[in-house]
């Protein structure tokens, strides 16, 4: 490749195209707005580097841009290099290109990582090789060295925005709900667009009939559609008192209040699963086998403290409104539920809670972070906090057996906290210290 290459951003994205790039003896330009002596310690003294802010001039006159996806394509110097026709990939198209392993991809606004991780689990429990990259943390550049039957991607609507021929076998979209309404001024339905691109060129579709905004715009012959809700689709639920069964085309062929499975919203993502597990043609015995067991991820729903009749649970990963309604809706028969909110909202509409929360009168609001005044007005009664340490200290009084304390924040983490995890393991930390000290106090 004698193109003039420019990566822009050397997060774990960059880095990974960067080592690609210099395998294959190609030496790209690299560039960053971040300015620090431990980055220039990961670029190899030959690279050319800018880093500080992005350069125009070199954005300008580079001929094949990789760009990381914190950085949106409605950037205004991106959007001068699209007009020059400098072409613009992320590494899921750079991947793309040399990738010749079959690939299931994951999008949607809540549950990716839950399903990409119970696909490849219930696979390799099939014998099939599989690995999985993408969005989870792991970057696709560097799957590329394993030899695998199926590689499991995660993808987020960021890196479905500088896709070009990303050739699919099954492509699945979970749902889609409000986020990352900072990244996409004109609203939800341009964020569902980017979405939607995921289908380009899948041989099979899978979505959630129940969500409009899931469907393809257009279908086409030649290509397979597969659908899965709570009330449409192939594979739905079917509720009977207070036991929720499988449905496939119509007949009940498992109760999944026998699973571990946490919530209607886990119901609903083992669907999706089965899905494809029903297109690889592994037994539906095997999927039944591996779904009782199945065990949610750390920082989804994640019980981290029982005492005094207390449960304290750990849902950091929710970072928008339905992902927290998710939450509610599986914990609402119990008692009170002390909830968390707070962090930053990507300028989401909070106010979405404020009809579902009014119909509850046993929750109750600590707020903390940027968000706090904004949640202040959608619920006045709620206990407003600078951090998450100072709401565990004034509630820790007031929660009575059989509570609730739930940390499902509806929002990003990033104005307080590193990511998630950090969020998630610091409210761990501090839930364990509280009643450390308690139980000493107690003893003396
Ligand atoms: N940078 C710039 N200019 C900018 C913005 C960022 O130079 O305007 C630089 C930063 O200084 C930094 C680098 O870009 O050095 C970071 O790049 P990045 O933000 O693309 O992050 P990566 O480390 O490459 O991680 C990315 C994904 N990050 C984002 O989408 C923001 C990770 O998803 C993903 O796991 C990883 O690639 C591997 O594929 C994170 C995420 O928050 C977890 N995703 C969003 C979400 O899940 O809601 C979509
Ligand atoms: P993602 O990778 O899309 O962020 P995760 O599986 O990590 O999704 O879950 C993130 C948050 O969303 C968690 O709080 C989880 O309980 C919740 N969640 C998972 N699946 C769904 C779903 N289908 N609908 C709504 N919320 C969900």
């Amino acid at each position: 490749m004698n193109k003039k290459i420019l990566i822009i951003g050397l997060g774990i994205t960059g880095l990974s195209c960067l080592n690609f790039f210099l395998k294959k003896k190609i030496i790209p330009f690299v560039m960053d707005k971040r300015k620090d002596r431990k980055l220039i310690k990961k670029i190899p003294l030959y690279v050319p580097y800018y880093l500080g802010s992005l350069n125009k001039n070199w954005i300008l006159s580079s001929q094949l841009i990789i760009l990381s996806p914190g950085i949106s394509i409605f950037n205004h110097f991106i959007l001068e290099a699209q007009k020059k026709n400098i072409e613009i990939i992320g590494d899921i198209e750079l991947f793309a290109r040399y990738n010749t392993t079959p690939l299931i991809a994951v999008t949607g606004t809540n549950g990716k990582s839950t399903v990409t991780n119970m696909i490849a689990h219930i696979m390799k429990k099939n014998n099939f090789r599989v690995s999985v990259g993408g969005n989870n943390g792991y970057p696709v550049m560097n799957l590329l060295s394993f030899k695998r039957d199926f590689y499991i991607l995660e993808i987020s609507s960021f890196q479905l925005e500088t896709i070009k021929k990303l050739n699919i076998y099954i492509a699945i979209i979970l749902n889609i709900s409000q986020d990352h309404m900072d990244r996409y001024p004109l609203g939800i339905e341009q964020y569902r667009d980017f979405k939607l691109r995921i289908y380009k060129n899948a041989n099979i579709c899978i979505y959630n009939a129940d969500d409009i905004l899931c469907h393809p715009k257009k279908f086409y012959n030649g290509k397979k559609y597969i659908t899965f809700g709570k009330i449409l689709g192939k594979y739905n639920l079917s509720f009977d008192k207070e036991q929720v069964y499988l449905k496939i085309n119509n007949k009940k062929i498992f109760n999944f209040n026998k699973t571990k499975l946490v919530g209607i919203h886990n119901y609903l993502n083992s669907l999706a699963v089965l899905a494809v597990i029903d297109i690889l043609k592994i037994s539906k015995k095997n999927f039944f086998k591996e779904i009782n067991n199945y065990k949610n991820m750390d920082h989804t729903l994640q019980i981290i403290h029982k005492e005094n009749g207390v449960i304290w649970i750990n849902d950091s990963k929710s970072t928008n409104v339905n992902s927290t309604k998710a939450a509610l809706e599986y914990l609402h028969k119990k008692k009170r539920i002390w909830l968390f909110l707070g962090g930053y909202d990507k300028h989401c509409n909070l106010y979405l809670l404020q009809k579902y929360l009014q119909k509850k009168d046993n929750i109750k609001i600590i707020c903390f972070g940027k968000s706090s005044k904004k949640i202040l007005s959608i619920d006045s009664r709620a206990i407003i906090v600078k951090t998450i340490y100072e709401g565990i200290k004034k509630i820790i009084k007031l929660i009575k057996f059989g509570d609730i304390v739930l940390l499902s924040p509806a929002c990003s983490s990033i104005d307080q906290f590193k990511n998630f995890k950090h969020r998630g393991n610091e409210f761990i930390k501090l839930v364990k210290k509280i009643h450390k000290c308690n139980n000493f106090i107690k003893k003396l």
